[in-house]
Formats: structure tokens, sequence, C-alpha cells
């Protein structure tokens, strides 16, 4: 008598995302954002729509300069690390992201990273950050991002964010 040998395939296709990590926290489930703005037809809901990668879905800021989003936790989270791209293939610039954290509901905001990039249309187009953390506790998590250092007519632009557990 033989054992048959148990097995499953599984088709890879092509093009599609790859899928969020299983520790990673449900953004829409979990949290309120509030962001300075929104431009109509790139809109904040792209940013946590699991479209990922160059030419995937983005939010841009309804008007130019620094831009701010807050993700209020509806109950405190234990963050591991923030997994974030931004694509930018239209203009030269130098950005700037301010990641702060609460524990105290947004009373207290405390500074855990300041991170600058330069896109170029010639060079880099997309960016891609996976930042290690070890955060208790967090109520809410601010990012600031300032779009062009030093010049005010650009627009802050975010293609996809994630929050690791
Ligand atoms: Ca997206």
């Amino acid at each position: 008598m033989h054992e048959k040998l148990r097995k499953k395939i599984i088709s890879s296709e092509a093009g599609t995302a790859t899928s969020a990590p299983a520790n990673t926290i449900d953004i829409i489930r979990n949290a309120e954002v509030i962001a300075t703005s929104e431009s109509e037809n790139f809109p904040l809901d792209n940013i946590v729509d699991g479209s990922t990668g160059p030419g995937s879905s983005q939010w841009v800021a309804g008007a130019t300069g620094p831009q701010t989003l807050v993700f209020k936790f509806d109950a405190p989270q234990n963050i591991a690390g923030i997994v974030y791209e931004i694509e930018e293939r239209e203009v030269a610039r130098t950005q700037e992201i301010c990641f702060e954290v609460s524990t105290d509901s947004g009373a207290h905001f405390r500074e855990i990273l300041r991170h600058e990039y330069n896109f170029s249309p010639d060079g880099s187009t997309f960016q891609r950050e996976e930042l290690k953390l070890d955060l208790a506790h967090v109520t809410d998590l601010k990012m600031t991002i300032k779009p062009d250092k030093g010049n005010l007519d650009r627009r802050a632009k975010l293609n996809h964010i994630a929050f690791l557990a």
C-alpha cells in the first residue's frame, strides 16, 4: 500500500501586489486618519487599498506645502515597524518626513525619526522604506510630509503605509 503525497498547486500570478504580512495592523478597522488635505482624484483611501509598488494608487495632497496625517487608533497599539511607499515621477524635489507618536491620545507627541529623500525624474522616482521600531501603547501616530524643503509649491504624495504589530 502506498501513501499519497499530500500536495497543493498554487499558481503564482505575475503582476499581483505582494500581500501584506500577517502582522500588519488593519488601519481601516483600527484607526481614523486625520489629514490636512486630499485631492479629489487621489484620496487618502489610496494609501491603504493594497495597491503598492511603482505605478500604484496614491494619495496626493489637495494643497502644496507641508501636510500632516494623524493616525488615531481606536485602542493603543504596539508598533514594531512602519512601511511606506512614495512615488514622484513628475518633478525633482527634496522631501522630509517626520514621524511622531503619542501615548496620551494626542496631548503630547514625541519625535521618533526624521527622514530626507531626493526625487528626480531622471533618477529616483520611487521610495520604499521599512522602519524597525519598538513602540508601546501608541494612541496616535503623526506623519508630517514636507514635499519640498525650502520651496513650498510641491505636493505631498503617499502610495502606501502599513504599521507592523
Ligand atoms: Ca495605494
